[in-house]
């Protein structure tokens, strides 16, 4: 195997990075005294905490090295998506009535195929798991129908990688964007994914290591969804009963995403039904 073909922590941070550099505009729209509040705070919990925990220069050191680390590991992306974004999404999300957001992560990719309903994600023709068929409606928050929205889709294999961001994985394997039909139903036959364990051999394993932390998430769909003059929500689906539903590294469970799958009658895999609520543009 070659560097370039390995699932390693820098391989997957450096594509983490290069994406997010690609698809993400960063020039907010944010004051200077804004700005000056937020980094004032940002600093000052970082000195109270050194104070009041007394840490030692050895620590200092250590925390200087470890940061210069996640920047060489390519991993701000996983860092920040992973003990930060979920407190970004309950501000984005506070005045919102639709269905409940979640985190995005660092592995979205924008213009997966687009699929017409019913349809099937792109996957290798011995792709590994149990066949899930996931379904349901778009509607507004007034129950109307959403026709034709926008379902993207994405997330990982039986064995836990994410295409683009693993090696040996077709292009676009277990992405998609699926367009619903005249009432705003979707059918969408894919893989349950395995639970997520994120990069043990990079910077942020070697926090959780050192903290005697677990590295998991719990097994997850993850969506975009959007309408016209609606408003689009980032989100994901877990599942019942699975491994780390209560204790996710990443904080983004809540009980209103959690699905209960059941055995399918008429072939094997499992199927689900999930609605997804809109809110108006504002
Ligand atoms: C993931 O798949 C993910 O969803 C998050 C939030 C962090 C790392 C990997
Ligand atoms: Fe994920």
């Amino acid at each position: 195997m070659t560097t370039e073909t390995e699932a390693t922590a820098a391989a997957s941070g450096a594509g983490a990075t290069a994406r997010f550099r690609e698809n993400k505009q960063f020039a907010a729209n944010t004051s200077q005294e804004r700005v000056s509040t937020l980094a004032n705070r940002v600093i000052k919990a970082i000195n109270d905490t050194v104070l009041d925990e007394k840490v030692t220069y050895d620590e200092y050191n250590a925390f200087k090295a470890w940061l210069i680390r996640v920047g060489e590991d390519g991993e701000w992306p996983l860092f920040l998506d992973v003990w930060v974004e979920h407190s970004i999404v309950e501000v984005a999300e506070a005045n919102r009535h639709g269905s409940k957001g979640a985190i995005e992560g660092p592995y979205y990719i924008p213009n997966a195929p687009v699929l017409n309903n019913p349809a099937t994600l792109p996957m290798r023709e011995d792709e590994p798991g149990t066949p899930l068929l996931f379904q349901g409606q778009v509607r507004n928050v007034a129950g109307e129908p959403l026709a034709g929205a926008l379902i993207e889709l994405w997330h990982a294999d039986d064995a836990g990688f994410y295409s683009q961001f693993a090696p040996g994985l077709p292009e676009w394997n277990l992405r998609g964007s699926i367009i619903a039909d005249e009432q705003g139903n979707f059918q969408i036959n894919t893989m349950q994914p395995a639970p997520y364990q994120i990069p043990t051999d990079g910077a942020c394993g070697a926090l959780i290591a050192a903290a005697g932390w677990h590295a998991w998430r719990p097994a997850h769909l993850h969506f975009k969804v959007s309408a016209a003059e609606h408003q689009l929500i980032t989100t994901q689906l877990y599942f019942e009963g699975g491994e780390h539903v209560s204790d996710d590294i990443a904080s983004a469970v809540k009980p209103e995403l959690v699905l209960a799958p059941t055995e399918r009658a008429d072939r094997q895999g499992r199927e689900v039904t999930y609605d997804f609520i809109l809110d108006p543009q504002d």
